[in-house]
C-alpha cells in the first residue's frame, strides 16, 4: 500500500470523505486522492514521491505557477514580523490600492477570507444597497457555500447529481431565482416576473464549475443591460477568472462593467484570501460606513495580504504574462480540439484563455443541461489514464483544468502527446 493509500484510511476515520473539500475525494473517478508534499512551478509531488504535470494550480491562484520565489519570500519576511493582529495594516491599505488600481471600475474593496465569504458578503451589500431581496444566478454556476446561493450550483454539487445541499432551509434560498446560462431569455423571464425585486445577477464571466463554458456572444453585454434597465447589480463571481483573463479580469478581457466583483484564493497567491468590490457608492453600504454588517477578524490577515501583493504585484508590472497565459492555453486547448475531431472521440472540447475543459459528450456544451450529458464515466476512464501518466487534472468532468505561467511548451506537447494517444 502507498502513502497516499495508507494516509486516506487514516484521513477516512476523521475527515468526512477523508478530506477537507469534497471534490478532492476522487468520488466521481474513483480512487484514492494523491496526498501532495510539495509543489515548484507546473509540478507537484505526492507522498510517494510521484511527480505530475499539474492542471490543478490550486484551482487557480497558482497563476504564476507552485512556489513562486518572490511570493514565497514575501510570505516569509512577513511571517517574521507576526501572524495576526486583528488590527490594521499598511499591507491591506497596499493590496486595496492594488486591486482598485488593477480592475476596471474598482473604487472600494473589503478583504474576506474566501470566495465563499465573498459572495456571501456581496448579495448581502447587493440588498443593503438596492433594498430588494431576489438575487438570481445561472444554474450550473458555483459561487461557494453559502446557504442562499445553493441552488443549483455547479462544482461538487453537480458531481453526485444532487442540485441543491441539505441542511438548506427553504427560507434560505426563497429569494434565490436560478435562469439558463447563455439563455437572456431565461433572465428576461425572471425580470417580467419580478420587474422591481431583484436585487442582483450573479454570474460567473466564464462558468468553470460546470466544466469551462464561455458566455455566448452578446450574453454578458445582455446581463449589463437587463440589469441597468430593471434596477438590478450585476455580480461578475471572479473567482476563477480574476486576474486570469486578464489583469482586470474578465470586466476587462469581454468589456463589460460590473457593479460588484467578488474574488477567491485568485488573490491570495495560494494563501486563503476573498475580497469583494465595485462602486464606491455601493460598497459605502458595508460596515462601519453603511448598515450592511460584515466581519472577519483574519480578513486582510498580513501573511495572505503579502502573498497576494507580491502575486498581483507580479502580474501588474508584467503584462507579458497574459499573453504567454492565453497563448499557452489557445496551443493546448485548440491543438486538444483537432485531436478530438481528427480521432473522431465522442467528445467537445470549451475553453477561453488558460481555462478548459474536455467534455465526455459530442454535442456542444453551453450551459448546465448540456454540461449534465457528459459521460462521467468515460471522463473517469481519461483522468486515470493521464494520472497513471503523472498528470494532475481536476478529479470530475465538471471541473477546469488550470494552464499557468511555469508550463513550458514542453509541457503542452508532453500532454498533447498522451491525449493524441488515448484517443487514437
Ligand atoms: N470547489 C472547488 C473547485 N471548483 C474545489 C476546491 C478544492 O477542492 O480545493
Amino acid at each position: 500500500m502507498g502513502r497516499s493509500e495508507e494516509l486516506f484510511e487514516r484521513a477516512v476515520k476523521v475527515i468526512p470523505g477523508g478530506v477537507n473539500s469534497p471534490v478532492r475525494a476522487f468520488r466521481s473517478v474513483g480512487g484514492t486522492p494523491r496526498f501532495i508534499t510539495s509543489a515548484q512551478g507546473a509540478y507537484i509531488t505526492d507522498e510517494d514521491g510521484n511527480t505530475y504535470l499539474d492542471y490543478i494550480g490550486s484551482w487557480g491562484p497558482m497563476i504564476l505557477g507552485h512556489n513562486q520565489k518572490e511570493v514565497r519570500e514575501k510570505v516569509a519576511e512577513a511571517c517574521m514580523d507576526g501572524l495576526s493582529f486583528g488590527a490594521p495594516t499598511e499591507r491591506e491599505v497596499i493590496m486595496a490600492e492594488l486591486i482598485c488600481g488593477m480592475v476596471p471600475g474598482m473604487e472600494m474593496v473589503r478583504m474576506v477570507n474566501s470566495g465563499t465569504e465573498a459572495v456571501m458578503s456581496a448579495l448581502r451589500a447587493a440588498r443593503g444597497y438596492t433594498g430588494r431581496n431576489k438575487i438570481v444566478k445561472f444554474a450550473g454556476c458555483y459561487h461557494g457555500h453559502s446557504d442562499s446561493i445553493l441552488i443549483k450550483a455547479g462544482s461538487g454539487v453537480m458531481e453526485g447529481g444532487v442540485p441543491d445541499s441539505s441542511g438548506v432551509t427553504r427560507g434560505c434560498t426563497e429569494d434565490t431565482l436560478s435562469a439558463v446560462y447563455n439563455d437572456l431569455t431565461s433572465v428576461q423571464a425572471v425580470f417580467d416576473q419580478y420587474p422591481d425585486q431583484v436585487a442582483a445577477v450573479i454570474v460567473e464571466p466564464v462558468a468553470a464549475n460546470m466544466g469551462v463554458v464561455p458566455p455566448a456572444k452578446g450574453f454578458l453585454e445582455g446581463l449589463r443591460k437587463l440589469c441597468t434597465k430593471y434596477g438590478a447589480l450585476l455580480i461578475f463571481d471572479e473567482v476563477i477568472t480574476g486576474f486570469r483573463l486578464a489583469a482586470g479580469g474578465a470586466q476587462e478581457y469581454f468589456g463589460i462593467q460590473a457593479d460588484l466583483v467578488t474574488y477567491g484564493k485568485i488573490i491570495g497567491g495560494g494563501m486563503p484570501v476573498g475580497a469583494y468590490g465595485g462602486r464606491r457608492e455601493i460598497m459605502s453600504v458595508v460596515s462601519p460606513l453603511g448598515p450592511v454588517y460584515q466581519a472577519g477578524t483574519l480578513s486582510g490577515n498580513p501573511i495572505a495580504m503579502a502573498a497576494g501583493i507580491a502575486q498581483l504585484q507580479i502580474l501588474k508590472e508584467n503584462p507579458d504574462i497574459y499573453r504567454k497565459l492565453n497563448e499557452m492555453g489557445t496551443c493546448l486547448f485548440s491543438s486538444i480540439d483537432r485531436i478530438l475531431k481528427e480521432s473522431g472521440a465522442s467528445c467537445t472540447i470549451n475553453y477561453e484563455g488558460s481555462l478548459g475543459s474536455i467534455f465526455f459528450t459530442p454535442d456542444p456544451v453551453v450551459n448546465y443541461e448540456t454540461a449534465q450529458k457528459a459521460d462521467t464515466a468515460q471522463f473517469g476512464r481519461y483522468f486515470h489514464y493521464m494520472l497513471d501518466n503523472h498528470v494532475h487534472l481536476g478529479p470530475s468532468q465538471f471541473e477546469a483544468m488550470f494552464v499557468s505561467a511555469a508550463h513550458t511548451k514542453e509541457d503542452i506537447e508532453r500532454t498533447l502527446e498522451l491525449i493524441r494517444t488515448y484517443f487514437r
